[in-house]
């Protein structure tokens, strides 16, 4: 059980908010959304190290990564396709958790391998602050690292499960974040394993 209390103002933890039919449904849009859209590995901006994620998106715009840096595009970066739009289910999600009187425009995709993590980061490539990034967690289960505004304070773990939803807003927007790793084998969710997150977000201000 989590204690609540500890967590910053803005953070919204939501466990099992996602019933597993819900979870198999949802899996099931998204296999074919990614045959559309590929995921692909991105790299770092100036070394080209790849991430140990793979990534795509949905909705107008997407994030990506690459040598010259972080940027949100309208285009996938390999098949230079529009991103495919974001299905109805996780628009509602995002109308019942996010607090925010406009849709997502964008909802990231990873996915994690068994050997998969994400380092400590900020989410701050939008244009805007003022929507919440709304994540649904899918499959094996992932410690995640909670810390506050400042790079190196205290932080705190949590497990997400398969069907969790985790919303940063308002003051934990800037929240520093990161997955520590995957613990493998601990959900039969998805065909070959491992974990998938999705990431609704705005760009735009409103
Ligand atoms: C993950 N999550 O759960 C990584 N970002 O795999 C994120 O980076 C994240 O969970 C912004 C808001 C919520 C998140
Ligand atoms: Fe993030």
């Amino acid at each position: 059980m989590q204690l609540s209390v500890n967590f910053p103002k803005g953070f919204k933890y939501l466990p099992e908010f996602l019933s597993p039919e819900e979870q198999k449904e949802l899996v099931d849009t998204l296999r074919h959304l990614v045959k559309k859209a590929p995921l692909f590995t991105p790299v770092m901006p100036r070394t080209g190290k790849p991430f140990s994620v793979r990534m795509t998106n949905l909705g107008t715009l997407g994030w990506v990564s690459d040598r010259i840096g972080y940027r949100y595009q309208i285009q996938h970066p390999e098949t230079n396709q529009p991103w495919p739009e974001i299905p109805r289910s996780l628009q509602n999600l995002w109308n019942k958790v996010g607090d925010c009187p406009v849709a997502p425009e964008t909802c990231l995709v990873n996915y994690y391998a068994a050997t998969a993590k994400m380092g400590m980061h900020q989410d701050r490539d939008e244009k805007t602050f003022e929507a919440p990034v709304v994540s649904v967690s899918l499959g094996d289960t992932a410690i995640f690292r909670l810390g506050g505004i400042k790079r190196g304070g205290a932080t705190q773990s949590l497990k997400l499960n398969s069907g969790d939803v985790v919303a940063l807003g308002g003051d934990a927007r800037l929240c520093y974040h990161g997955i520590d790793r995957i613990l493998s084998g601990s959900s039969s969710l998805l065909k070959g394993g491992g974990r998938l997150n999705l990431t609704l977000r705005r760009f735009s201000p409103f």
